[in-house]
């Protein structure tokens, strides 16, 4: 296999090199690191996670920090975000304390099928692969969880970027991250989802405007935390909401499921670009350059650890 130095942080990576990078993580580090799947995608590749954390003594499980990356498939920063999270856990030993503590669980590709796609036919491609449905391939899986399925920024027109899926739950990697998340909502402290673009910070309820969880100040707290830790690093300034607020209103989203089974933090991340960014007047959007990776990955890792500081001391 590949050694685990052996990767370019600097550049998009095809889900097969991924996945043998994380593999090598995990043979590297076995002392603090394990590699499993949460299952098979519809075109069965595995969605593979790592969960980082020194065991207990108490063999009780461990709180624990859960991110996800690539719900959607044409938002490549996501992954290279969770990569550069995975590289500095592993090789950085100023987390050793954190890690000790708690478990910090990454996905980095929820939709293998979908990025594959994205990579190799057709580089704005966002839904799964599912289908064909009136011809039309793929739903978006976040808005096939179900909680609150179709009541806002959904389409059920299977051609639709927004497909919300025949029912809820029909896409298969939805169907994998709940059951992860089901059993382990007790210990699963915070819930990051990561995206692009936008630069925000957001926090449920997606659904509709103006609804807040009863905790939304403690949800407003991290997120400034999550802000001034961004902003630290090279000046960008997120914006800091709730996601229909802020965003729109959108429901059968990963976060507002998330929050719905008692997840206490949960905040979909939109990385770079945001509004006010360009380069000579070229704009972006998803399809990020690899030189924008690295100040990217940069300036999220504190915000994850915030949040991960946040699961260690309640
Ligand atoms: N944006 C998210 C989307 O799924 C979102 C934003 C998330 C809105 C959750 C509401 C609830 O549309 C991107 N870029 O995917
Ligand atoms: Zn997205």
């Amino acid at each position: 296999g590949m050694a685990a130095s052996d990767f370019d942080f600097d550049k998009y990576h095809s889900y097969d090199s991924i996945i043998a990078w994380i593999e090598s993580v995990a043979t590297a580090n076995p002392t603090f690191v394990s590699i499993d799947t949460i299952g098979q995608s519809l075109q069965n590749r595995e969605i593979k996670y790592l969960k980082i954390g020194y065991p207990s003594a108490t063999k009780a499980e461990k709180n624990a920090l859960f991110i996800d990356a690539g719900i959607h498939a044409r938002e490549w920063i996501a992954p290279a975000a969770a990569l550069y999270l995975i590289n500095q856990l592993v090789t950085n030993s100023t987390y050793t304390s954190l890690l000790q503590a708690i478990d910090i669980i990454v996905v980095p590709e929820l939709n293998p099928d979908g990025y594959e796609y994205s990579r190799n036919s057709d580089r704005m491609w966002r839904k799964s692969r599912s289908g064909p449905r009136r011809g039309c391939y793929g739903a978006d899986i976040n808005r096939n969880f179900p909680f609150k399925w179709m009541v806002a920024g959904s389409s059920n027109n299977p051609c639709s970027e927004t497909y919300a899926g025949p029912s809820a739950l029909s896409e298969i990697e939805g169907q994998r991250l709940k059951a992860f998340l089901d059993p382990r909502n007790n210990t699963i402290k915070a819930y990051l989802t990561l995206h692009s673009y936008g630069e925000d910070i957001l926090y449920p309820w997606g659904y509709t405007t103006g609804h807040y969880p009863p905790d939304v100040n403690d949800l407003k707290a991290l997120g400034q935390e999550m802000f001034k830790a961004i902003k630290a690093v090279h000046g960008t300034e997120f914006e800091v909401g709730n996601s229909g607020d802020a965003l729109y209103p959108a429901s059968g989203a990963s976060d507002d499921y998330s929050k719905s089974i008692g997840i206490k933090y949960v905040y979909t991340v939109e990385l770079r670009p945001g509004e006010g960014d360009n380069d000579n007047d070229q704009w972006y959007g998803f399809e990020l350059p690899e030189k924008f990776i690295k100040p990217t990955v940069e300036e999220t890792l504190p915000a994850l650890i915030a949040a991960a500081n946040r699961v260690q001391n309640g």
